[in-house]
């Protein structure tokens, strides 16, 4: 059943709390101040049933124009609207600005009682109709009807009741069923229980002995107990007014304003972008860092707007902007708020939120203005691509994207598994669902590449580059995940190919030039006429011209394994050593043990050679040291 939350709005005085009383027997003024001086101070709630088993929740907000920090935070989340206009005084500043704050936070239904109609005449009771018929042209509320009602008499009550029913069936569900919420807007301690916090649920379905975590302090706490309108439940569904009992936690580390989730893939913060329209009443323009006070859920913050691509945003004109805030708020994409100016305080603009943590922008940047386009408007894969974009390298989770579209988990994976399908996106890291746009793994794969030909290009003597050296000479710093997928995709797609730590492109051959293709040739017949004694390298060296060149083709010699290393500056031509080797083997396989007089006899070298090839033999894993004596070692 859809679950239908009902406020009012109107003039201090108007007759909101003794409708609502009058409604569902309930006195919603509770303080003792309130009862006292007949004045709503704080938000009051109560709950009338219909006739079809409908049970609305119902917040009566204050009047009084100190008290609309309150009725922001109570008109937040409401599904219609009683405006409530009194006979005699007609309309009034805060029945203007109710409403425009009702229109601001995105409320699109409701309805207008005409109160305390028993203290004036039908004359008067025409010329107030027609003035607040009147009025209403051009808000939401242009065709909805005006009801006479008087709680003295009970006159028009039933009638005002069957308008409500008639509304009510006419509603849809309409808040997205991603991560659940609440926006606190009460907290207390009940006897024996501890910590009770009430709100309205946005979301998913909520059940006892979940954890939730209390934001922007991010602090956990687990749900001991339900209820919904005084009644206790196991869950609790989308838009039902709750009291969530707390468990492990002091009243005082929670206030109203702070805003408890299931989620920990929120992020609270100081920036957000948003999308404003400014109030045609609105007295002064509203000039670039203007400080304002931000309202949003439960919470009123000081803050300033940033006007990114004009000095001035005048009455009746809308814009993108950033909001800077003196304290961080926690908020999902499209939610709405309301903008205050700092003082004299009046309601003068308001929006909905595009990016609830965005990076600081840069002003007049064409680029910023169309993303910010898109987020506002622009379809859900489109709005996906753009926090892609954002993201850059260290991409974007389905946790992020369900706050940053407000959209649910399953709905999200659809359309990112989609876009990959496209080729839009990447999946670079499937355990956190991470994913980056295609044109920044383009970017990436073309920066490696590039590195690699560099490098190549100024050691066409090198096969390749260390592994190490390529992830620190890559000017972007990715983290290990992405970096991995990035080498992996470049070996699958043949670009390039990795052997033994040393990173090449795969089209790329060492050419040598004339030159040293002689000098090449020179060691390889060196080493090879020198059989089982060849020289030491820097001895041979010593009659070269350049010495460095000749070193570089002495390690492309070694790459192509003409050459063996057999220890610093000991190198054998690889024939000669295979047939070491084979005298080596032959011998074992007969006499199962060698010592070093044995190989010394068979091979006839001397003891500077002898020992560095048995050591290389057991390093190799050809031969096994016990003692003074090699064996073969099993393989
Ligand atoms: N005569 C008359 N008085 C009313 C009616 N509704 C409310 N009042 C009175 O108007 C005053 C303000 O009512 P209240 O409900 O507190 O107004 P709120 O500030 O809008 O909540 C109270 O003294 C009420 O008794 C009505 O229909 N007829
Ligand atoms: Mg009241």
């Amino acid at each position: 059943m859809k679950q239908i939350i009902i406020g009012t709005a109107g003039h201090i005085d108007h007759g909101k709390t003794s409708l609502i009383k009058t409604l569902t027997g309930i006195n919603t003024d509770r303080l003792k101040e309130e009862k006292k001086r007949g004045i709503t101070i704080e938000l009051g709630f109560a709950y009338l049933d219909l006739t079809n088993n409908q049970r609305l929740g119902i917040i009566d907000v204050p009047g009084h124009e100190k008290f609309i920090k309150n009725m922001v935070a109570g008109a937040t989340g409401i599904d219609l609207v009683i405006l409530v206009i009194a006979a005699d005084e007609g309309i009034m500043p805060q029945t203007r600005e109710h409403l425009d704050i009702c229109s601001l936070l995105g409320i699109t239904h409701g309805l207008v009682a005409l109160t305390k109609i028993d203290v004036v005449d039908k004359e008067w009771l025409s010329l107030i109709t027609e003035d607040v018929h009147k009025y209403l042209q051009g808000t939401f509320l242009s065709e909805v009807p005006i009801l006479p009602v008087s709680v003295v008499n009970g006159d028009g009550i039933q009638k005002l009741i069957k308008a409500l029913n008639n509304i009510v069936q006419t509603l849809k569900e309409h808040r997205p069923i991603s991560i659940w919420r609440l926006h606190v807007d009460r907290v207390f301690t009940m006897k024996g229980f501890g910590t009770v916090i009430t709100g309205t649920g946005i979301g998913e379905t909520i059940y006892i002995g979940q954890e939730i975590t209390i934001y922007p302090k991010k602090i956990t706490a687990k749900i001991r107990g339900l209820q919904i309108h005084n009644v206790e439940v196991r869950q609790a569904y989308n838009g039902q007014r709750i009291a969530i009992n707390l468990q492990g936690i002091e009243k005082t580390t929670i206030t109203r304003g702070d805003m408890v989730a299931r989620s920990n893939s929120l992020k609270p913060s100081f920036l957000v972008d948003v999308k404003v329209v400014a109030l045609k009443n609105m007295i002064r323009p509203l000039k670039h860092r203007m400080p304002i006070r931000f309202h949003a859920g439960t919470n009123e913050i000081i803050g300033y707007i940033i006007l990114l691509d004009r000095d001035i945003l005048k009455p009746g004109d809308n814009a993108y902007c950033q909001i800077y805030l003196k304290k961080k708020v926690t908020l999902l994409a499209g939610d709405h708020y309301v903008l205050r100016s700092y003082s004299p305080v009046t309601t003068i603009a308001g929006g909905i939120v595009l990016h609830p943590h965005p990076n600081w922008h840069k002003r007049y940047q064409p680029e910023i203005m169309k993303n910010l386009h898109i987020l506002h408007v622009g379809p859900a894969q489109k709005k996906i691509a753009v926090h892609a974009s954002l993201t850059g390298n260290t991409g974007v989770s389905i946790n992020d994207l369900i706050c940053l579209v407000n959209l649910p988990r399953e709905k999200i994976k659809e359309l990112i598994s989609d876009m990959i399908n496209k080729q839009q996106l990447i999946c670079y890291d499937i355990e956190n669902h991470k994913v980056i746009s295609v044109s920044i793994q383009t970017n990436l794969i073309k920066q490696a590449l590039k590195l690699l030909a560099n490098f190549h290009q100024h050691e066409p003597l090198k096969i390749g580059m260390s592994r190490e050296e390529f992830k620190q000479r890559l000017t972007i710093k990715l983290n290990s995940k992405l970096y991995n997928y990035i080498i992996n995709k470049l070996i699958k797609d043949n670009q390039v190919t990795i052997e033994k730590d040393i990173i090449r492109l795969c089209n790329h051959e060492i050419s040598l030039k004339k030159e040293e293709q002689i000098i090449k040739e020179r060691i390889e017949e060196t080493y090879h006429k020198a059989g089982f004694t060849p020289p030491q390298f820097k001895r041979f060296i010593e009659n070269e011209k350049d010495k460095n060149k000749t070193k570089k083709i002495l390690s492309i010699l070694i790459d192509e394994k003409i050459l063996i290393k057999i220890k610093e500056d000991l190198y054998y031509h690889h024939k000669a050593l295979e047939e070491l080797k084979t005298k080596l083997i032959e011998y074992l396989i007969i006499h199962k043990k060698i010592n070093i007089a044995q190989f010394k006899n068979i091979v006839n070298i001397s003891r500077k050679y002898l020992i560095p090839l048995l050591e290389y033999f057991d390093t190799t894993k050809t031969t096994i040291r016990v003692n003074n004596e090699r064996s073969l070692r099993k393989q």
